[in-house]
């Protein structure tokens, strides 16, 4: 069979070279859009409505009111909604059945560029295995797109690029001939074995301690803790179950 293209592109700032209408595009952002994303379908959310700005989630919430609304802005929960970015507090509630509409700083915004013209899934640690063994079912080429800082590229993201470079490389149905890809499984090579002292410094890291929030930070850390893989269709995430 003919290899099929694994690319990974750092930053949003970056996406437009790496966008080639055909890849299906795994938007990463571990810290903690995407990782939260993963661990409410866990919980049993049915729907999640990934949108840009908070205007954007207020609109849905004022024509479907039974609908939760959860933003975060610079890493703090934004006044008045429901929900911030942790993936804790879905842990603790119950959310069977439920839509949620979600804005963050980075992650809602990556999956909005990335629809224009892909297919999307969400990846995070916390689906490593399950989205991994999807992915090559498919047969299709593949693009990891890091979500980064307000553009900027980030430890945490590149080291999930890598972890799924690896398991993908493993299939031996890629080429791995993108340097961003090698760069990145070369970062996981490194930080593998202990993920939270690699991110010491991190910025992200420090950026969420700051706001007493670094038990989130052990906890999307995880690996492999879910087999669903939220999938965009139509504008709206759903869950699909990797056995
Ligand atoms: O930027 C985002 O999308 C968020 O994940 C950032 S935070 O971890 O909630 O601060």
């Amino acid at each position: 069979m003919t290899k099929k293209n694994l690319q990974v592109c750092l930053s949003p700032a970056l996406f437009d070279l790496y966008a080639d209408r055909k890849s299906i595009v795994v938007v990463v952002d571990v810290l903690r859009a995407t990782s939260t994303m993963c661990i409410a379908f866990e919980k049993g959310v049915k729907k999640m409505i990934p949108v840009s700005t908070v205007d954007q989630a207020l609109e849905y919430k004022a024509t479907n009111p039974d609908y939760i609304l959860a933003a975060e802005r610079n890493g703090a929960p934004v006044n008045g909604f429901d929900f911030g970015n942790s993936p804790q507090t879905y842990i603790n509630s119950d959310m069977k059945g439920k839509t949620i509409v979600m804005t963050t700083t980075n992650g809602t915004k990556s999956i909005n560029i990335a629809k224009k013209d892909h297919d999307v899934v969400i990846g995070s640690f916390l689906n490593l295995k399950a989205l991994a063994n999807w992915l090559i079912k498919q047969e299709r080429d593949v693009l990891v797109f890091c979500a980064g800082w307000k553009d900027k590229f980030n430890l945490e993201d590149t080291l999930f690029a890598g972890a799924i470079t690896e398991l993908l490389d493993k299939s031996g149905l890629y080429n791995n001939s993108c340097d961003a890809a090698q760069a990145s499984k070369t970062l996981w090579e490194k930080g593998r074995h202990d993920l939270f002292g690699f991110l010491e410094n991190s910025s992200h890291r420090k950026r969420l301690e700051k706001l007493n929030i670094d038990s989130d930070i052990h906890f999307c850390l995880k690996q492999s803790k879910t087999t669903k893989i939220p999938i965009l269709i139509n504008d709206q995430l759903i869950a699909l179950d990797e056995d």
